[in-house]
């Protein structure tokens, strides 16, 4: 078996990355077989817990409250609302719920305590949990742990570099602490990026260093392709090309063996082969689920066709590593310390985000 490196350098990125495509598949798909099974692809199912009104500035994202985006905001849902929806998510095939919220840090009190309720309620079906809250500290961190927490999701985005053309609200450092503090708990670490932000090449390798330096490397890493919402600063991005998408889910594999590759948002612009020849560059988990967090996602009727066709079988859940237990919340020995944590706001504009700031003003 190889070993897993972690000294990987942006030169040897690029190199593989580059390399004549048929070789890159070849190679990608022999470092798969050495890890996993490569008809099995782990499926989970987002929710949004709460959608929109975030203060952020990520110039992606439709739930950033200073675009003007079509997007339905939401308060935080119920326990109760997010039971029904991890029992149907289980009964069509998910192993894994993710709930996202529109947050840029997870804050101590009444709504985080319900986040870990509905952790709870969701490990209990048998179901791994994750959550994507924004940044965490580690007294939260290890909150979600007690509760059952299976994975977090914090994405690096891109490279530390282009992070400060897409953000400007906050540090990529932030992001890395959030990790950092989660890996000081039993929690698995979920965390990739997106292509097709107007990065250079040069730019998702990096991220690539930045995810495949990290000791030990993240559990799952997700690859989404950008979705350009209107009235986001990056509506006009061109769609990814299969090709890129192609590339970087096997150069992903390739530095990152032991992880699972998650093919992220973007599946609506792919075609079953372009999804088929991710699956063989070693992309081994997908989102199921009509609606990603707030933009559409395959049917899920249409991704078991394809799951038939290719001969794939859905993950069961706990295949990597064991169910967490869950401590209730009256025996739970981490108190709300009501931290207040000193994450960055750095000091730049960004133009394109400055642009779509004040085009929403005038809109409204
Ligand atoms: N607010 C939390 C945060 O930013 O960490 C969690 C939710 S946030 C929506 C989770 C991730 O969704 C982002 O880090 C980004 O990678 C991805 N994302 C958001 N909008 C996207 C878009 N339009 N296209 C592709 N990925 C997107
Ligand atoms: C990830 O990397 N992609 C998911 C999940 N982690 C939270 C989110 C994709 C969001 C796409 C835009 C939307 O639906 O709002
Ligand atoms: Fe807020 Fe997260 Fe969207 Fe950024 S990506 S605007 S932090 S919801």
């Amino acid at each position: 078996m190889i070993e897993t490196r972690h000294n990987w350098t942006k030169e040897e990125i690029l190199e593989i990355y580059n390399k004549p495509f048929m070789e890159l598949l070849y190679d990608a798909a022999t470092a798969h077989r050495l890890h996993h099974d490569p008809n099995v692809v782990q499926v989970s199912t987002l929710l949004s817990i709460k959608t929109g009104g975030c203060s952020e500035d990520c110039g992606y994202c439709p739930q950033a409250a200073r675009y003007h985006t079509n997007i339905e905001g939401n308060d935080l849902m119920s326990v109760q609302q997010v039971k029904a929806q991890a029992l149907r998510a289980k009964e069509s095939g998910s192993s894994r719920v993710c709930m996202g919220a529109a947050w840029r840090n997870v804050k101590d009190g009444e709504e985080f305590d319900q986040v870990l309720e509905m952790v709870r309620s969701i490990n209990k079906l048998d179901m791994e949990v994750c959550c994507t809250l924004g940044m965490l500290t580690e007294n939260q961190a290890k909150r979600l742990a007690e509760a059952g927490l299976y994975a977090y999701n914090h994405n690096l985005d891109s490279s530390e570099e282009y992070y400060k053309e897409v953000i400007s609200t906050r540090g990529f450092q932030d992001r890395l602490d959030t990790i950092d503090n989660v890996r000081k708990t039993n929690v698995t670490v979920c965390s990739g990026g997106i292509i097709g932000m107007g990065e250079k090449v040069e730019d998702r390798a990096g991220m690539l260093v930045a995810l495949s330096t990290l000791n030990p490397q993240p559990e799952s890493v997700p690859i989404n392709a950008l979705v350009a919402v209107e009235g986001t600063p990056l509506e006009d991005q061109e769609p990814v090309s299969i090709w890129d998408m192609v590339r970087m889910v096997a150069t992903t594999r390739i530095v990152m063996p032991e992880t699972q590759v998650r093919l992220s948002a973007g599946r609506t612009q792919m075609t079953r082969e372009g999804q088929a020849m991710c699956f063989f560059a070693g992309a081994n988990s997908i989102f199921a689920g009509d609606k990603l967090l707030t933009t559409p996602n395959p049917d899920v009727n249409e991704d078991m066709k394809m799951f038939e066709l290719l001969g794939l079988n859905p993950q069961k859940p706990f295949t990597k590593k064991v169910q967490p237990q869950t401590v209730e919340a009256k025996d739970s020995q981490y108190q709300d310390l009501g931290e207040k944590p000193k994450w960055t706001r750095p000091d730049h504009t960004i133009e394109r985000n400055e642009a779509a700031k004040q085009k929403a003003k005038t809109l409204k």
